[in-house]
């Protein structure tokens, strides 16, 4: 009680003050140590502090051709991007970082700009690897390379279609990129990184996810083939003047997929100016009426039916023949002819007769079954199943001209698998991509011996008697049938647009291959299947029966063993 309280108070006030100076002098003591004496280790620890988790990119599968060659393989590639804020701390900078990236300088700071609120923006991806070291040299506060993938495609616009493309973050937009983006695309792994000012990863401090790499897949396409076929089909559209075209090459005994190819083309390796027109898959996605390409199969419905046999003849004159209120014509009267001959000629009356001669359902039940109006089930984005109206609504002309393919639409690969019935004693094999994937029984048709009979009627389509002659092959028998099909529109058919078409397959003795090539709209004086179609089928098959070493059946020592012994396999 002997200190007033004032005293105490005061005491205890220098005490306090004492306190406060004492502990400003040690943080000043500490700032002056951190902010003078150890900057350079601070700083440097401080930049080290970047930790990230960054993703690894996943390699994406290759695509591969029938015997390992690449149609499809990524490559590493490095693409430049900034945390804008860093980067625009440092304005006088960008002039040389735009000149290095062959960008506006101001499109740069505008780019920065506008996403500076965000840490990560690609200012260009997937540059040059001199680029690349150009910009990882600049140094440029912020911009940092990140690692990723580029899609390339050995043969350009050869396979572009069947292929497709992926965008530019290496996903599957078109084609079998599309339809197989999953088996192909890996999963991205991720790491733990330190990065310093710049955001360069200086080390790697944890794995937490190794990247998964992507499935390869190879295909039944065969590259050397589908090359042939692209060129010699490219030669014609052009030759002709044509609108578009498309082929299809298929194994008729396992349904794979030897080549498939259409003009227009584009090359897949070129992002920029891509056309729909140019990158349809036209093989599967566009449909056309088939024309006399469907008459083997009203034969072969005919002779199924047991209504005719094949010694049978009809009447075609006088090349022209009434149903209903319409009238359908052959281009000359080829009087009676038996079915053959029918065949070859390409007589419309034929088939029309041979139609009325039957009932609907049985026509219906025949084409339908050779796969018309039915999916492939290739897979392929945007595939188109065609047209086959029921039977339950045609009328007599509808029956009739339906027998020699109006009223109908088809795919290119429809037709291809129809022909390859025709080819495998009347089995129709489905038509097979993946090389991975299991054969798959094929469909019956028609009888064997019905197969037979049309097999070696299609032979006779084949030589001077026929509108196929052109598609005959040195060294090998092919049969075949030609189609020119006026093209429908508004006001009906159209006088002066026509589809030229031929489906054939060969060696006819023991055959390999079908294909089907289509051209839309030749321009030129001639449009005939059997003019423009068929000389592009002769080419493409000579030159396939020689790559896969398919021995010939039609050499003169053969011709004379199996003189008279018929036409059917040995
Ligand atoms: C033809 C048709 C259109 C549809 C006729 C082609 C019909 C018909 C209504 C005249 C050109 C032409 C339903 S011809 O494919 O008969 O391939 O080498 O487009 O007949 O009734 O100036 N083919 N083509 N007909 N229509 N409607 C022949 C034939 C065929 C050939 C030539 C000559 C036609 C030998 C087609 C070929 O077999």
């Amino acid at each position: 009680m002997s200190d007033s309280p004032d005293k105490l108070s005061a005491v205890r006030r220098h005490v306090v003050l004492g306190l406060f100076v004492l502990g400003f002098a040690v943080l000043l003591g500490r700032g002056l140590d951190l902010q003078v004496l150890k900057q350079d280790f601070l700083r440097g620890e401080g930049d080290a502090r970047h930790l990230r988790v960054v993703s690894i990119p996943a390699h994406r599968g290759m695509i591969l051709d029938r015997n390992g060659e690449p149609l499809a393989v990524s490559t590493p590639v490095d693409s430049v991007w900034a945390n804008p804020q860093e980067t625009l701390q440092a304005p006088e900078r960008l002039a040389e970082l735009a000149r290095v990236l062959g960008m506006d300088r101001g499109d740069l700071q505008r780019r920065l700009a506008e996403r500076a609120g965000r840490e990560f923006v690609y200012l260009r991806r997937h540059v040059n690897p001199d680029v690349a070291a150009q910009v990882q040299q600049l140094g440029v506060p912020g911009v940092a390379l990140q690692r990723e993938f580029r899609r390339y495609y050995p043969m350009g616009e050869v396979a572009a279609h069947v292929l497709g493309f992926t965008n530019i973050d290496d996903r599957g937009q078109e084609g079998l990129e599309l339809a197989l983006n999953e088996r192909l695309t890996g999963q991205p792994g991720a790491k733990r990184v330190v990065r310093d000012r710049l955001g360069r990863v200086i080390r790697d401090v944890e794995n937490i996810r190794p990247a998964r790499p992507g499935g390869d897949i190879t295909l039944t396409l065969d590259q050397r083939v589908q090359y042939l076929a692209y060129r010699e089909l490219k030669a014609a559209v052009q030759a002709h003047g044509a609108r578009s075209g498309s082929a299809v090459i298929m194994d008729v005994h396992t349904g794979d997929i030897l080549a498939m190819v259409n003009q227009p083309s584009h090359n897949p390796n070129n992002r920029g100016s891509l056309r729909r027109e140019a990158s349809r898959n036209r093989a599967v996605t566009d449909l056309f009426e088939p024309g006399s390409t469907i008459k083997p199969f009203t034969v072969a419905a005919a002779l199924e039916s047991g209504s005719i046999n094949p010694r049978m003849t009809l009447d075609t004159a006088p090349g022209t023949f009434r149903v209903g209120n319409h009238t359908i014509r052959d281009i000359r009267n080829y009087g009676r002819v038996d079915l053959t001959t029918m065949l070859a000629k390409s007589s419309n009356i034929g088939a029309s007769k041979l139609a009325l001669g039957m009932e609907s359902e049985h026509l219906w039940r025949t084409l339908h079954q050779a796969g018309l109006g039915r999916g492939t089930g290739s897979g392929f984005p945007g595939e188109a199943s065609g047209l086959l109206r029921d039977f339950y609504f045609w009328r007599d002309v509808d029956r009739a001209t339906l027998a020699f393919g109006y009223g109908v639409s088809v795919t290119p690969l429809q037709l291809t698998r129809a022909y390859a019935a025709l080819a495998n004693e009347g089995v129709m094999p489905a038509p097979r991509f993946l090389a991975d994937q299991p054969v798959l029984p094929g469909e019956p048709v028609m009888s064997p011996a019905v197969a037979r009979e049309l097999r070696a009627m299609l032979e006779v389509a084949v030589t001077t008697e026929g509108t196929g002659h052109r598609a005959r092959v040195e060294g090998y028998r092919v049969a075949g049938k030609t189609g020119t099909a006026r093209k429908s529109g508004a006001g009906g058919y159209n006088e002066e647009r026509f589809v030229a078409m031929f489906a054939g397959f060969a060696p006819a003795s023991h055959p390999r291959l079908v294909m089907v090539v289509v051209i839309d709209e030749p321009a030129g004086e001639e449009y005939y299947g059997g003019q423009v179609a068929a000389p592009v089928f002769s080419k493409i098959m000579q030159g396939a029966l020689r790559l896969l070493d398919v021995p010939p059946d039609d050499v003169p020592s053969i011709r004379a063993v199996t003189a008279g012994a018929g036409r059917g396999p040995a």
